[in-house]
C-alpha cells in the first residue's frame, strides 16, 4: 500500500514536469474513479504547480457520483469533444476550489434534472451547481472562466457560478448583497454556451451567477449563447464596492427564466389583502399579515413594511419573487457598461433586462437589434442612483408585449440622461398608455431623449427629460 502510494506520487511528479512542457493529461476511461479518469487527471494537474491541460480521449459520457474538484490555483484547460459529464446525484459537477483560471471546450455538464419548488434539492443544505469557481480570499489580478461549446443543464443550483464573496452562497443578490471579497476581478467569456434547466432546485439560483466584492470588477462576454428555463435569473452579475461591470452579449438569448417561485402555485398563500396604506396611528404592526409560512418555499415571498415615526404602519406590501432574463446590480464606485447586439430576451417572469447601478458611476448601454418580448415586467429596465449619468444608444431594437414598459431609463442624484433611439419598435407594453419608452431625470442634471425613425405605438413618458421626435 505504502509502496503503491509512493509510486503514484512519483508518477504524478513525472507527469507534472511534462505538464509544464504542456504535455496534457489524457482521460482514457469513462470510469468515475481510478487511473485514467477525469477525476485522476484533475488531481494530477493540481499537483503540477503549473498551468495544465486535460484532454478527454474517450467518447462516451462520464458518470460521477461525487463532484469533480480541481484544487490547483494554476490555470487549467479541459478539452473535450462533446462528451457529457453527468450525475444522478445532487452534487456540484466541477469545482475549481482555489480560484484557478479555468478554460473548458467541448464538454457538457448534466445534473439529475426534474427539480422544481415542489421537488427541491436544498432540504439537506446542499444544492449542486454545474461549474463553480471559488476565488481565493487573497487573490489578485483577474480570475478567468472561458467556456466554449459547453452545455450545463439539470442542476439544482446555479448553472455556472464564480464567487469572489466571503459568504459563499449566503452572499445574497442585488444591491443589498453582503460579503467581502478579494482584490481580484472576474472575467467570464462564453462562446456557444447553453445553460438550460438550472437553478430550479432552490430559491435564487441563476443560470450564470457572478458575485464580485471588494476591489475589482466584472467582465462578461457571451456570444451565440442561450440561458433558458432557469429558476432565477438567466444571468445575474452582482458587483459590489469598487469596480465596473463591462458586458458584451452578441446573439445571445435569455428565454423563459425566473419561474422557480411559481406564481400559479404560490398565489394561494398570499394574504387576502396583499398591500395597504394607513394614516399615522391607525394600524399597529401586530395587526397586519405576518411573514408567510407553510408554502412550498417561504423564501419566495417578499414582505415590505414601512413604519411611521410613532411605530404605526404606513404601508405594507407582499410580492412573489420572480426573476429576470439578464440581471445586473452594480453598487459602490464604478459604472455599468453594456453592449447588446442581436439576441432575444423573451418570456422571463420579471424584467427582461434588469440593470441597476448605485454609488458613484453611471449606466452606459448600447442595444443594437435586440428583441425583448413577453416578459412579465419591463423589457429593458435601467435604473441609476447617486452620482453618474444614464447614457444609451438604441438602434433597431424591439420591445413588445411586455407586462411593464418597453424601455425604462431612470436617473437619480447628480447626473444627466442622454438617450438616442433609432429605428426601434415598441408596442403593446403594459396598458399601452405611454409605456413604450420611459425616461426620468430626477434631482440635478439635464435630460434628453431623441427618437428617430422609430415606431413607438404605445407612447413615450418623459419626466425632467426633453423629448425630440423625428
Ligand atoms: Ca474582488
Ligand atoms: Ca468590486
Ligand atoms: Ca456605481
Ligand atoms: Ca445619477
Amino acid at each position: 500500500m505504502l509502496r503503491s502510494r509512493l509510486l503514484t506520487t512519483a508518477a504524478a511528479i513525472a507527469l507534472g514536469s511534462l505538464a509544464q512542457a504542456e504535455t496534457p493529461f489524457f482521460v482514457t476511461t469513462t470510469a468515475d474513479t481510478g487511473e485514467g479518469t477525469l477525476r485522476a487527471a484533475l488531481a494530477q494537474a493540481a499537483q503540477t504547480g503549473a498551468a495544465s491541460r486535460v484532454v478527454i480521449l474517450t467518447q462516451d459520457d462520464i458518470s460521477v457520483d461525487t463532484g469533480l474538484v480541481y484544487e490547483g490555483s494554476d490555470p487549467l484547460e479541459i478539452i473535450g469533444s462533446g462528451q457529457t459529464v453527468r450525475t444522478a446525484q445532487d452534487v456540484t459537477l466541477l469545482t475549481a476550489s482555489n480560484g484557478a483560471d479555468l478554460t473548458i471546450a467541448g464538454l457538457n455538464f448534466a445534473g439529475p434534472g426534474g427539480y422544481s419548488i415542489e421537488a427541491r434539492a436544498d432540504s439537506d443544505g446542499i444544492a449542486g451547481k454545474g461549474i463553480f469557481v471559488d476565488v481565493r480570499d487573497d487573490q489578485t489580478g483577474t480570475v478567468s472562466l472561458m467556456l466554449s461549446d459547453v452545455t450545463v443543464s439539470g442542476v439544482a443550483n446555479h448553472g455556472i457560478h464564480v464567487s469572489d464573496c466571503s459568504l459563499a452562497d449566503a452572499c445574497g443578490g442585488g444591491a443589498t448583497g453582503d460579503g467581502e471579497g478579494s482584490p481580484a476581478s472576474i472575467r467570464v467569456h462564453l462562446v456557444n454556451v447553453v445553460v438550460d434547466d438550472a437553478g430550479n432546485g432552490k430559491f435564487d439560483a441563476d443560470g450564470v451567477r457572478v458575485d464580485e466584492r471588494a476591489e475589482g470588477g466584472v467582465q462578461f462576454f457571451a456570444t451565440g449563447s442561450t440561458f433558458t428555463n432557469v429558476g432565477a435569473d438567466g444571468v445575474e452579475l452582482d458587483e459590489g464596492q469598487a469596480g465596473d461591470v463591462v458586458v458584451t452579449a452578441i446573439n445571445s438569448d435569455f428565454v423563459d427564466n425566473g419561474g422557480y417561485c411559481n406564481p400559479d402555485l404560490l398565489a394561494g398563500f398570499m394574504p387576502d389583502v396583499d398591500e395597504a396604506e394607513f394614516e399615522e396611528g391607525q394600524q399597529d404592526e401586530a395587526g397586519i399579515p405576518g411573514p408567510i409560512m407553510g408554502s412550498p418555499d417561504d423564501g419566495c415571498f417578499e414582505r415590505a413594511v414601512d413604519l411611521y415615526d410613532d411605530g404605526s404602519v404606513e404601508a405594507y406590501e407582499f410580492a412573489i419573487d420572480v426573476d429576470d432574463g439578464f440581471d445586473i446590480d452594480e453598487s459602490g464606485d464604478g459604472s455599468l457598461y453594456a453592449v447588446l447586439i442581436g439576441g432575444a430576451i423573451t418570456g422571463n417572469l420579471d424584467e427582461g433586462n434588469d440593470y441597476d447601478e448605485s454609488g458613484a458611476g453611471g449606466i452606459d448601454l448600447t442595444v443594437i437589434g435586440t428583441r425583448a418580448s413577453g416578459n412579465a415586467d419591463d423589457g429593458f429596465k435601467n435604473s441609476e442612483e447617486d452620482g453618474g449619468d444614464v447614457v444609451s444608444t438604441v438602434v433597431g431594437a424591439t420591445s413588445t408585449d411586455n407586462g411593464g414598459k418597453g424601455f425604462v431609463f431612470e436617473e437619480e442624484g447628480d447626473g444627466d440622461v442622454r438617450v438616442d433611439v433609432t429605428g426601434t419598435t415598441t408596442g403593446n407594453n403594459d396598458d399601452s398608455d405611454d409605456t413604450g419608452i420611459e425616461a426620468v431625470q430626477e434631482d440635478d442634471g439635464t435630460g434628453s431623449l431623441s427618437v428617430t425613425a422609430s415606431d413607438i405605438t404605445d407612447g413615450i413618458d418623459v419626466e425632467g427629460v426633453d423629448l425630440s421626435e423625428m
